[in-house]
Order: C-alpha cells, then structure tokens, then sequence
C-alpha cells in the first residue's frame, strides 16, 4: 500500500452523514474478472470536471445522470442525491450545510461526444444553485428521498419517471414508497409531480418501482424493476400521448400485452436495476444496460419483451469499483454509443463510450489492461498486462486521490527520467487514439504522454509542462509495422521533488 495522499493532503473524512443514496447501496465492489470495453471521456461533475458543476452550481458530489432528448434541440439530464461545498465524500451524505437536494437537472446541447458533453444551464434557486426538482421529505423510514429512474419527451412537455425512497437498506437493498412521475412545461424549469403512481407492495417486491422508458414508433415502453437491485426486470407499454393514463398500460405477460399490472412477468432474470433501454436505429435493437451483480452489463433484443441476449460486460466492477447507474445518450450514432456512469469513490457521473456492430456486439474495446489501476496494489513488469514504473513509483490507494475509483499510478523523484509504462498489443498500420489523466506536482517542467517501442523510440507522444489538476491527454498514433507498443507517461525530475500521476488510460482502434 502506497499513502500517496500524506504527500498530496487527502480529504478530509467525516461529518454527519444525512443522507445515503442508491450506492449507499453499493458497499465495497467484489471484483470480478472481466475486462472492461468502454473508455472514460470526461468527468462530468464534480472537482476536476470541465463542467465546473461544483463552481456553477454547487453541485460537488451526486450521481446517476439520466438523459433524454428535450424535443427542442437539447439533452435533459437529471441527477440523484446532489451534495454542495460541504461535501468531503466519497459517497453520498454530507455533513451539515451539505445542500442536499434530492435531484438536479442540467441541460446540454453538445452534438460532439467524443471531447466531452458540454452543459449549458440549470434550473436554479435564487441563490444561483441547481435547485431540487421534485421534494422529498428527507425523514428516513417516512420518504427519505425522491430519485429520477427516467425521462423522456412528449411534444413539449417532459416527463420525469421517480421513486419515492422510504428507506436506504443493507447494501443492494432500500424500500420504496411508490414510483411516480412527474412532468415540466418549460424545458425542466418546474416541475409537478403527477397523482400517476405505482405503489409498492407491503412485500416490496412490486414490479414497476424503478422505471425507464424507451420510445419506438409511438409507444412508450416502461422497463420496470423492483426496488433494489436484486429482482428482475418487467415491461409495459402505452401510447406515448398517454403516459400519465395507467388505465393505457399494457403488461407483458409472455403471451401478450394485458391490461392487468398483475400480470406482468419477468423479461430478463434477476439480479438487474438501474435500467437504461433506448432503441438503437444502427443494430436494429434495443439495447438494454443494467447493474448486473457487481458490473454493468449490455443486452439486445429486437422487441422490448426479449427474448433478451446474454449479458456483454460493458463496465467491470475490478476497474470501476463501486460503478453503478449506466444511463444512455440518447445522440448515439452509427454504433458509438455514450453513456453516464457513476462511482460510490468520488461519487460523481463519467462520460463513457462504447462501439457496437451492426449486431449490437460491443467491438472495439480498450486495450489496455487494468486501465484505472484497481486491480492491483503492486506493480509489474509492463507484460501480461500488468504496469511497470521507474522508481519511486507505484499504485497510489490513498483516500480521493484518484481520478476515477480508488487507485492511480505515481512516479515521484528529485533526479532522472520517471515513467509508467504497459506493453499493450495492436495490430500492424493501424490508427489508434490513446487517452489517459494526468496531474502533476506544480514544478514539473517536462512530462511526456504516449506510445512508443519497446525499445523506447517514440511512436507519438504530447509534451506538458505543470499539469495543475486531472487533466486528459490525447495522442493518436500509427502502429505501422508494430504489433506491441508500449504506452507511457512520464516526467523528468531534475528540477527539485517533482511527481505524476496518471489515471483511466486507454487504447482504442480509431
Ligand atoms: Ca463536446
Ligand atoms: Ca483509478
């Protein structure tokens, strides 16, 4: 274990903690195995986002991020528990003065993913924050709190699908009230929540207490799970002008579509919540995306009652730890998908991105391995997939110190050359984008980022001097005739005490 973080001053811990959330849920991740396809883009909230979410809005600490098209040009995302400056995290909670809202809403008009999802405004208090949308009472075992599970438009009109949270629970467990939807006139300025309800059953084990929607022609399909994370999933269908009408609803039976809620049976097996489903024009499917277990997870289907694929891992809990909420973009195109993802440690929403082929196959994936550094604390030998680095070095576990989840890589050192370093295997004359964080100590004066032989001749790199905070380097590259390059960042320490840090690397096929 490295303790990085007594050089870096680690954050502070501690405070009453108000409320829990949906990971409050999480617990610690169990890894799992699987290699994780998707690649980080940006830090959309939170300290170090561009966003500047904390500066604009106070919104520091929060989570989830589910998106849909306004009809006017714009995306819509909402949020769940939202802290402000008294947050210290990770996780949700916060001390006094934490500025708990129970939802936010930002607003994007951001055509081009693949640099990040810019956001425009906010619906705002008077005191410049961004307000909570729908209230709740914040008393635990009354309702706790009110979280967004969907949204989507109709004509002007938009439409937030929530769950009344009674209680937070064990970890993948908490109690809801009912399920709800509330509904804005004005781009998601204001809000009213509707008399429309699914309430849960004394059992707690209702079909529809989380739920998402997707559209296909002029339906609406309502993708419901129970509450928690440990039931299965169901599906209803209304006509989109209906939304609010539960008299309109249709429940999948496994024959047909019935009037009957009750008679609504299970289309893909548990454990799945946190539902994301959109109708993908390119493969021709819907696409469906849930916490499975400990990861995320993608399956496709031609009809919205399945038969649903096997799950393709899209996020690994063994990168991610504590990874949770995977919600879709809903600009996706010609098979690069985008999505929201959020983490317990810092808890706070990354921009993901991921391919799919033409038979909704996840294709492309990163190529590096053990990409944010979680899957070990020790250090390799740069083959087989493990990081090498030049002394002082290593993993850094210390408490936020981290761009994404629990673990970073650090050079730090008052003479020579410093780098990390993995051999990483490509194919020959083949273009590639290579993308990573880095932050450095403020009298750094000559870092490097890139790829090169593994003899050390550079292939391509970006040359910085003193990094401040995270900050994502870009460098594409040719492999002409290579079939191993070495991916690096490094920095020279003849300057005085001078360190790295690097986070979320990642190779992909351009
Ligand atoms: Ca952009
Ligand atoms: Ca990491």
């Amino acid at each position: 274990m490295t303790h990085f973080g007594k050089w870096m001053g680690a954050a502070a811990v501690g405070g009453l903690v108000v409320a829990g959330s949906l990971a409050g849920a999480a617990g610690p991740a169990v890894a799992t195995t699987a290699a994780t396809p998707v690649t980080v883009v940006e830090k959309l909230t939170g300290p170090d986002a561009p966003n500047n979410t904390w500066g604009r809005w106070d919104i520091k600490g929060t989570d989830l991020g589910i998106m849909w098209d306004d009809g006017n040009g714009k995306v819509l995302m909402a949020f769940g528990d939202t802290f402000g400056n008294a947050w210290t995290g990770p996780g949700g909670g916060s001390g006094h003065n934490g500025n708990w809202r129970s939802n936010v809403l930002v607003r994007s008009s951001d055509r081009d993913l693949s640099d990040g999802m810019l956001f425009e405004s906010a619906p705002q208090a008077p005191m410049g924050i961004a307000k909570e949308l729908i209230p709740s009472r914040k008393i635990n075992g009354d309702e706790m709190t009110t979280i967004p599970t969907a949204g989507i438009a109709v004509g002007k009109r938009q439409y937030m699908g929530f769950m009344s949270v009674k209680q937070w629970g064990e970890p993948g467990y908490w109690d809801t009230n009912y399920a709800g939807i509330a509904y804005s006139d004005d781009d998601g300025e204001n809000w009213t929540v509707s008399d429309t309800r699914w309430d849960n059953t004394p059992a707690g084990d209702h079909p529809f207490q989380m739920q998402a929607y997707a559209r296909k022609g002029g339906d609406i399909y309502v993708f419901g799970t129970q509450n928690g994370r440990n039931g299965p999933a169901s599906v209803a269908r209304v006509p989109e002008r209906k939304l609010l009408d539960k008299s309109a609803y249709r429940y999948w039976d496994g024959h047909r579509w019935s009037k009957d809620e009750a008679d609504a049976v299970p289309i893909v097996e548990a454990p799945v919540s946190e539902l994301s489903v959109q109708y993908d024009a390119y493969s021709k499917r819907f696409l469906l995306m849930t916490l499975s277990g400990e990861d995320i997870v993608l399956r496709t289907a031609k009809n919205p009652q399945g038969p649903w694929s096997a799950p393709q891992t899209v996020a690994s809990s063994a990168d991610y730890p504590g990874l949770y909420g995977g919600y879709f973009h809903p600009w996706s195109e010609a098979g690069e998908i985008y999505f929201a993802m959020s983490q317990w440690s810092p808890y706070n929403v990354y921009l993901m991105r991921m391919q799919v082929d033409p038979d909704g196959r996840i294709v492309n994936p990163n190529l590096v391995s053990n990409p944010s550094f979680e899957r070990a604390d020790a250090i390799g030998d740069g083959t087989g997939g493990t990081w090498a680095c030049t002394p002082n070095c290593g993993i850094d576990t210390a408490p936020a110190s981290s761009f994404s989840g629990d673990h970073n890589a650090f050079v730090r050192y008052n003479t020579g050359w410093r780098n990390i370093w993995q051999d990483v295997t490509v194919q020959p004359n083949t273009s590639y984008r290579l993308t990573g964080w880095v932050r450095t100590s403020v009298n750094s004066d000559a870092g490097f980022f890139g790829a090169r032989t593994t003899e050390g001749n550079v292939v391509s790199e970006a040359h910085f001097v003193s990094l401040g905070p995270w900050t994502k380097l870009t460098v594409d590259f040719e492999s002409g005739p290579l079939s191993t390059v070495q991916v690096f960042a490094g920095v020279w320490t003849n300057s005085g005490d001078i360190w790295l840090q690097v986070d979320d690397v990642a190779v992909i096929r351009q």
